[in-house]
């Protein structure tokens, strides 16, 4: 299988992380990609040209995050990351689409901010749009704060810690630790996992 792969993208992490959560890595070459360079394998495999997308062994491509990570959850034998149909399974996909969003609005925001320095819109519009994201991560943030994951062992807790790391990635001077101190006990605990410590971001 071939995964179109960037470092720092947190969808991609959650991806990573579930493959080294199933023991599939083996079975998984990576494909750097600069996706915002529109390459052509990429936009063959996927239309909408993001990563990660995953490219199967009979050649059939999968995206997004979601799709790929339930994908893999039926290939080997490790204990599932997604729950059978019941309350526990939509928990833990409303999880990871809460976390999804946190990753949503930070990238929104950062490709605001990066065009508010280029000069390509005018700055009071920028402003209001990025203000508009950070009250969704606040918002979302309170969210898990109020419910937090618990261990390593579902995909909304995957997600959740791979949202995290975003934001300390993109946002540091939001602090997040300080107001929510579940999150960040829980964080701590599970991320020198080697699914954690191994798919890290590079620093800034
Ligand atoms: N919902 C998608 C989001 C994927 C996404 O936004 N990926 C970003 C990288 S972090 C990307 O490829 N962006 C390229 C673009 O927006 O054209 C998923 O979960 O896979």
């Amino acid at each position: 299988m071939q995964l179109f792969h960037s470092p720092t993208s947190p969808y991609v992490r959650k991806v990573m992380a579930c493959i080294l959560l199933r023991g599939l890595q083996g079975r998984i070459e990576l494909i750097p990609t600069r996706p915002m360079e529109n390459p052509g394998a990429l936009l063959a495999a996927n239309p909408l040209g993001k990563v990660p997308c995953l490219v199967t062994t009979e050649g059939a491509a999968i995206f997004d995050s979601p799709v790929i990570c339930e994908y893999l959850d039926g290939l080997g034998n490790a204990q599932p990351l997604f729950p059978p149909p019941g309350p526990a399974r939509l928990a833990s996909l409303t999880m990871q689409a809460l976390a999804d969003g946190l990753c949503d609005a930070a990238v929104a925001r950062q490709q605001s901010r990066a065009q508010q320095e280029e000069g390509a819109a005018p700055a009071p519009r920028q402003h209001a749009f990025q203000e508009r994201q950070m009250a969704a991560i606040r918002r979302g943030l309170g969210a898990l704060e109020a419910m937090p994951p618990q261990g390593l062992a579902d995909i909304g807790a995957v997600a959740a810690a791979c949202a995290l790391g975003y934001l300390d990635l993109r946002i540091p001077e939001l602090g997040w630790r300080a107001t929510h101190p579940k999150l960040a006990t829980w964080l701590a605990s599970v991320e020198a996992s080697p699914a954690l410590s191994r798919t890290a971001p590079p620093a800034g």
